[in-house]
């Protein structure tokens, strides 16, 4: 390889990563993971509510490096994606029915928001709860948008930690798709996801 070559190979890349998946998958659990990791701050705030991220979350100037690629991350933590958004799921939370239609407003506008975001998007992952049975709507629609606008995603089976989890049926499910499954609250298999990360960005433009 030339030297221009190889000074060019080993350029910092910039790459949106957006995280997308179903409610309470662990989309900012995993964006926070990341964000320690490599420029130790968090993105967001986690709950076991559903629908706790309801706008666009952003950490910029995230320096990554795997298999030897450099990258300028941007995390970009998205509102979960819903079919329905019902008020009374909140109530069940202790929320007061003011405040459970006002998160059901803002739950709503959340999902088109993370959907319109999808075109400045460089590299997704999906993020899938394991617990759950993978063919889930929802899974669907965002790995059709994601096709539609030809970017690349790694499907991400999470909370791998449970027993009750089934990441064996999740890459059965998603066969023809990159799957990196993790426990991003406990870190196992962030390694391998990394690498995939790093593999799919060096492919990007
Ligand atoms: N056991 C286990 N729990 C997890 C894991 N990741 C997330 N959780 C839990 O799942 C719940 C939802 O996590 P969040 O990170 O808020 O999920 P989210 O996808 O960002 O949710 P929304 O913003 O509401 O769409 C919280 O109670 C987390 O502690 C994991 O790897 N293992
Ligand atoms: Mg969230």
């Amino acid at each position: 390889m030339s030297w221009k070559l190889w000074l060019k190979s080993n350029k910092t890349k910039k790459i949106n990563l957006g995280f997308y998946g179903e409610v309470n998958a662990g989309k900012t659990t995993l964006a926070n993971k990341i964000g320690m990791d490599w420029a130790s701050q968090e993105v967001g705030e986690v709950s076991e509510i559903p629908h706790e991220t309801r706008e666009i979350q952003k950490l910029e100037k995230v320096k990554f490096v795997a298999e030897g690629t450099n990258l300028d991350l941007t995390l970009i933590d998205m509102p979960g994606v819903a079919t329905s958004v019902n008020p009374k799921d909140f109530i069940k939370f202790g929320l007061s029915p003011n405040e459970a239609l006002q998160r059901a407003k803002e739950a709503t506008r959340g999902i088109v928001e993370a959907i319109k975001y999808l075109e400045n998007v460089d590299v997704a992952l999906v993020v899938v709860d394991a617990t759950k049975h993978p063919f889930d709507q929802v899974n669907f629609t965002i790995i059709g948008n994601l096709e539609a606008q030809n970017k690349p995603f790694i499907i991400v089976p999470n909370k791998v930690d449970l027993p009750d989890s089934d990441a064996g049926l999740v890459k059965e499910a998603f066969s023809d798709y990159h799957v990196s499954p993790i426990s991003a609250l406990q870190g196992e298999g962030i390694y391998d996801l990394y690498n995939m990360i790093a593999s799919l960005a060096r492919k990007v433009r």
